[in-house]
């Protein structure tokens, strides 16, 4: 009799090992690591019957039910629909509770044996809640192709928000430019880790890459070539606002930003008039920084500059204009500040914030404006004194065209060696003596693109630090650990694949466990 037990023991643990029905809800592997996880130790299955309901009439309700449906459908092969009325078994259930427990873009996931419900305050929350269940379905879920299921999850309750309302990533368009399609693919990177910001850098001494009707050769002469010399390119404003759409359907906002009054070869290239001598420069395909400067003492400057952030405003939602503002070594200091107070009160003029990187925090910055932390403590918190915010971005810690070690051939080593542990070990609160959560807006990691050409390199040097970086700025510091985050990271190694990402297989993350 006991023989016989154990082997109907060994064989029931024989099909649910092979088929692995996920049980514990507090063991899954999700990046950022949420709030508070309640496991109820039974599973919820997407079948063949499940449709997502959701009250009609809610059009980005609406829109975030398509989204999920185009997922699911894509890789378990089913054709789920959305409907308003819970009839079947099964249901993935959508919901916007306007007084519901969570914060802004917080979220709840209720999940029982028969039916899985998502409820937010804001659609927001409704697609983080979106981006976890996927981290709870077996990693096949992120095939474009139809898969073998089950599409088992494990039941229980989970509760989320985030601890910053700014959690970003730049990307370099202008060192080496990058197509709409590899922007697109960038931005969903983002998504999938609840990041909320995509920072363009849209100008430097190498290329203009943003069309600007009113200057034109900016990107027909500007926007030609490249680090390297190669042919470069520019989006067209159509290209542009198609970015905006696409990372504002995925709760992304877009921040602009025009490197200036130094990062200026390119716009020096382009019109004469913009030099103080009056004399075009050439165009530039090196990676040397800190030689060029607009003309500050041109009232053309300003006009230019107007016009430039005028046209760029108009097809930028988000409340930011990054103008830059960094290593301005060929533009003498009292110049430096007059120039980005002027250029602050043109921004202001837009209807926009300014972000300028941490040198600007030397100026007399207005409180709505912003500092990007990347290298100088004492310009962060000048700026903080006067009121100004700060985006946590050190270089030691989050640029991610650092090499992971001395062997990595892409990036640069300038700052650190950024192992996967070092870009996760630290808080954005601690980094600088006197900058705490009251000035710090939230995280972004950049990447420069002088050494990185194409979508596999950049995913080489995102991955995996970007999910890091996204836990940084989405989850409590006293939830964060190296161990417990190296774990669970190791289990989104066959995420990556089934995303065909290009990654960097650290040796300190046990990705074959
Ligand atoms: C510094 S960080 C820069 C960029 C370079 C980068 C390369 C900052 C504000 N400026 O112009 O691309 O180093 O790592």
């Amino acid at each position: 009799m006991s023989r016989l037990l154990l082997t109907i023991t060994a064989l029931g643990c024989l099909i649910s090992c092979e088929t692995r029905t996920p049980k514990d809800l507090s063991k899954e592997s999700i990046i950022p690591r949420p709030a508070s996880i309640t496991a109820t130790g039974s599973s919820f299955r997407i079948t063949g019957s499940t449709s997502i309901v959701i009250t009609e009439g809610d059009s980005d309700l609406e829109w975030v039910g398509q989204y999920l449906a185009g997922l699911l459908s894509e890789s378990t092969g089913f054709d789920i629909d959305l409907v308003d009325e819970n009839k079947g078994s099964e249901s993935i259930i959508l919901k916007i509770d306007p007084e519901g427990p969570i914060g802004e873009e917080g979220y709840e996931l209720n999940i029982t044996e028969d039916e899985l419900t998502l409820t937010a305050t804001q659609p927001a929350g409704i697609f983080y809640g979106i981006q976890t269940v996927r981290q709870l379905l077996p990693a096949g879920i992120e095939s474009s192709t139809p898969q073998e299921g089950p599409w088992e999850i494990a039941t229980g309750t989970i509760l989320d928000n985030p601890r910053y309302g700014y959690r970003g990533a730049m990307l370099d368009v202008a060192r080496h430019f990058f197509s709409v399609e590899d922007v697109k693919r960038y931005i969903d990177f983002l998504a999938y880790y609840k990041m909320n910001v995509l920072h363009l850098h849209l100008s430097d001494d190498q290329g203009w890459r943003i069309e600007i009707k009113s200057w034109p050769n900016l990107t027909s002469h500007g926007g030609s070539t490249e680090v390297g010399g190669g042919e470069g390119g520019y989006y067209t404003q159509d290209n542009y606002r198609e970015i905006v759409k696409y990372a504002n359907d995925r709760y992304i906002t877009i921040v602009p930003e025009i490197d200036m009054p130094g990062h200026t070869n390119a716009a020096l290239a382009s019109y004469a008039e913009l030099n103080c001598d009056n004399k075009a420069r050439e165009l530039y395909t090196g990676t040397e920084v800190g030689f060029s400067s607009l003309c500050t003492d041109k009232e053309i400057t300003y006009e230019f500059i107007d016009d430039v952030i005028r046209e760029l405003s108009e097809m930028t939602p988000g409340p930011y204009f990054h103008i830059g503002g960094d290593e301005s070594h060929a533009t003498k200091k009292e110049d430096y500040l007059y120039f980005v107070e002027r250029v602050q009160s043109i921004v202001n003029k837009y209807g926009k914030r300014m972000i300028g990187w941490d040198e600007t925090g030397q100026t007399q910055l207005l409180p709505n404006s912003v500092v990007q932390f990347w290298n100088s403590s004492e310009y962060s918190l000048q700026a903080v004194a006067k009121g100004a915010k700060v985006i946590m971005s050190p270089a030691k810690k989050t640029y991610m065209d650092m090499k992971y070690d001395s062997t990595t051939s892409l990036g640069y080593d300038w700052a650190a060696y950024i192992e996967v542990d070092d870009g996760y070990q630290w808080d954005p609160a601690e980094y600088v003596d006197g900058l705490t959560d009251e000035n710090i807006l939230g995280v972004e990691a950049p990447l420069w693109s002088e050494t990185v050409t194409n979508m596999e390199e950049i995913e080489y040097m995102v991955f995996p630090r970007l999910p890091g970086y996204a836990e940084i700025g989405w989850t409590s510091a006293v939830l964060r650990d190296w161990e417990n985050y190296s774990e669970r990271l190791s289990n989104h190694g066959d995420r990556f694949e089934a995303m065909e990402i290009d990654f960097y297989r650290s040796e300190l993350v046990p990705w074959d466990k």
